[in-house]
């Protein structure tokens, strides 16, 4: 079964983070959720680098907001890919969270989504993935059959509505 950690700055992160969960859980990928602050444990970001993969974890997704260290830090540890979620918990509206996570320098790269993106990092995650699980490529596919489909409904409903203005 494929693994990937979720681990997240702060506690407080968590219910931006629930529809990345979710979409997880949809696509059977077992999931590690953590709360490790680079900043306020240090040590236990480095543990947790440092063992992911002897641990069975593929995959790193880290969620931080302010300041937010916590994928850069956790991949300088790892050789695993990490995918940063900046969190919008500040008065800056997550762009310095955003700033703080892309811009690592070479050497130590952090695929970075959206302000609060945590579902496309999972669905970032199970792309990853299927590189080696062929059972998530097809789902994916899935997925996107059914996205699309969705949109084609709307696109129709917004042409009815706008013929009954
Ligand atoms: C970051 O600071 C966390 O990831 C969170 O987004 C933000 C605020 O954390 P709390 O002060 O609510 O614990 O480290």
């Amino acid at each position: 079964m494929p693994k990937v950690a979720l681990v997240m700055g702060s506690l407080s992160d968590f219910k931006s983070l629930e529809g990345c969960i979710k979409l997880l859980k949809k696509f059977k990928v077992e999931t590690e959720v953590r709360v490790i602050s680079a900043h306020r444990t240090p040590e236990q970001a480095a543990e947790f680098a440092k063992s992911a993969e002897e641990r069975g974890i593929e995959v790193i997704l880290a969620a931080a907001g302010k300041a937010a260290h916590l994928a850069g830090v956790l991949a300088s540890m790892t050789a695993l890919p990490v995918i940063g979620i900046p969190m919008n918990s500040s008065t800056m509206d997550g762009l310095d969270s955003l700033l703080s996570t892309v811009q690592m320098p070479t050497g130590i790269p952090v695929a970075t989504v959206a302000i609060n993106g945590g579902g496309n990092a999972a669905l970032l995650a199970v792309q990853m993935l299927s590189i080696k699980y062929p059972e998530l490529r097809a789902a994916m596919k899935e997925y996107r059959a059914q996205q699309t489909q969705e949109v084609v409904e709307r696109d129709k409903e917004a042409m009815e509505m706008a013929e009954k203005l």
